[in-house]
């Protein structure tokens, strides 16, 4: 769907000023975010960070722009609606108590898309996950970091990390963000409540992150527990009405998705959804989808339409 856009501005720190960008076929030039004119703007995406999400979005809020956040600094304020378009679009009328909507954890959003509808049907008493996320999480730096440090192994070289807490060339590590005191990290801790936030209140899970040395796509393993009765069949069912999943089922050739099979694709992709013997009404999946896509700008995106198509 195209939209028309009369005015569309690039901002950023003091540090990337006058620098080009490309959007689409648009060059657009980098201008500071300290006196940027917000009034003649409708929707400001911001995606730099809890600290200038903090220090910035007043400025634009005040304006009467209406910002998407991609940080995490507005996700557990109760007048801020956290939206993944696909389970909880109908919060997204709150969006004017502040003028800000937030947009949830890169894991969480293709969690919620393939639990939310099973949700409905059988509502979730307790999720369990294993996240294994790709370093294009942490940033471009980040990726750097992988591509340096593989290289050099090869030419029996050290790279010492400087972005990760660990090598993560040929390694992997359960630490994602800070440690919080009782042992988790800040980004498992996150990932709990956003569950919370969107799928309902009751839901308990517990999470643990872990950082592989991919590039890009995060996958997850999940074991869901269910109040209500529900299989495997009947998830697979529910699951293949859902426009943003592509299911691959046990019958299918390609029994399950990697996540170099879904770089630079837009689904959540859901596969080997098995019951789990050891538990009743328990279903254990494994979910991949593009990090930096349904992860991230695509999911911002499309609260964006959303905003368009209801209220502007
Ligand atoms: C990572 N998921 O892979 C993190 C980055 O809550 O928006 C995004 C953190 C967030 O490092």
């Amino acid at each position: 769907k195209k939209y028309n856009i009369a005015v569309i501005g690039a901002t950023a720190s003091n540090d990337s000023i006058g620098t080009d960008i490309q959007f689409g076929n648009l060059t657009l030039k980098v201008s500071t975010l300290d006196n940027f004119n917000f009034s003649k703007i409708d929707i400001a995406f911001f995606a730099a960070g809890s600290k200038i999400s903090r220090e910035h979005i007043p400025q634009a809020t005040s304006k009467g722009c209406i910002v998407i956040d991609k940080s995490s600094f507005f996700r557990f304020d109760k007048d801020v609606p956290l939206i993944v378009p696909e389970a909880n679009l109908s919060d997204i009328k709150n969006y004017n108590i502040k003028n800000i909507i937030a947009s949830p954890n890169c894991c969480t959003i293709p969690i919620v898309t393939t639990l939310k509808p099973l949700d409905n049907e059988a509502i979730i008493k307790r999720i369990v996950a294993s996240t294994y996320q790709s370093v294009s999480g942490a940033g471009k730096l980040a990726m750097d970091e992988l591509y340096n440090q593989t290289k050099a192994k090869y030419i029996f070289d050290d790279l010492p990390p400087k972005i990760f807490p660990k090598q993560i060339a040929f390694n992997l590590f359960p630490h994602i963000g800070d440690f919080n005191q009782d042992g988790s990290t800040t980004e498992e801790f996150k990932i709990s409540l956003e569950l919370e936030k969107i799928i309902n209140p009751y839901v308990k899970s517990n999470i643990t992150c872990v950082r592989v040395p991919v590039f890009i796509s995060h996958a997850i393993s999940l074991n869901v527990e269910f109040k209500k009765q529900i299989n495997a069949k009947e998830a697979e069912k529910i699951l293949k009405e859902s426009d943003s999943i592509k299911l691959h089922s046990i019958s299918d050739k390609l029994q399950y998705s990697s996540p170099i099979d879904v770089a630079g694709d837009d689904f959540v992709h859901v596969s080997r959804i098995r019951n789990d013997k050891s538990q009743k009404n328990t279903l254990s999946l494994w979910i991949t989808s593009d990090n930096l896509r349904k992860g991230a700008a695509l999911n911002a995106v499309q609260i964006a339409e959303e905003l368009v198509k209801q209220y502007l």
